[in-house]
């Protein structure tokens, strides 16, 4: 093979590697982290009740907008993301809410009992940060 062709053969190999690797994670910035505002470790709420997000270290933007040191708000509701699903974009169904307007707080309605929420920063293609960007999970008691 003359090595304009091994330089090609190489360049097709990594070409067809790649979407076998996972999408790019964006980088998190230094300091970054997501929080519950309300409600609260161990609060009980009536339903529906109002989620109120945090972040500091970065800013929030709309979901398509590729706009550095920021993000968009995912409220993870009685489930957890392995370390696969936290290098892929973000599920979306009722359990993996997207908030890609940029809003920073939602009513959300569950059933009476015990539930666990957690907040996961995704980038501008709902892929969550490297590494994580996330609040601790919290237990809420719905009456
Ligand atoms: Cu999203």
């Amino acid at each position: 093979m003359s090595n304009a062709t091994v330089r090609r053969s190489v360049v097709l190999a990594i070409v067809l590697a790649v979407p076998a690797m996972a999408l790019a994670q964006t980088a998190a910035p230094p300091n970054a982290a997501v929080y519950f505002i309300s409600p609260k470790d161990g609060d009980t709420v009536t339903s529906p009740f109002k989620v109120q997000f945090g972040l500091s270290g970065m800013g929030v933007a709309p979901a398509g907008v590729e706009k550095p040191n920021s993000g968009h708000h995912h409220l993870i509701i009685d489930a957890t993301l392995s370390p696969e699903e936290l290098k892929e974009p973000i599920a979306s169904d009722a359990k993996h809410l997207h908030f890609g307007g940029g809003q920073t707080e939602t009513m959300v309605t569950l059933p009476p009992g015990q539930h666990t929420l957690q907040l996961v920063l995704g980038d501008w293609t709902h892929i969550p940060f490297n590494p994580p960007i996330m609040s601790p999970v919290i237990t809420v008691t719905v009456k």
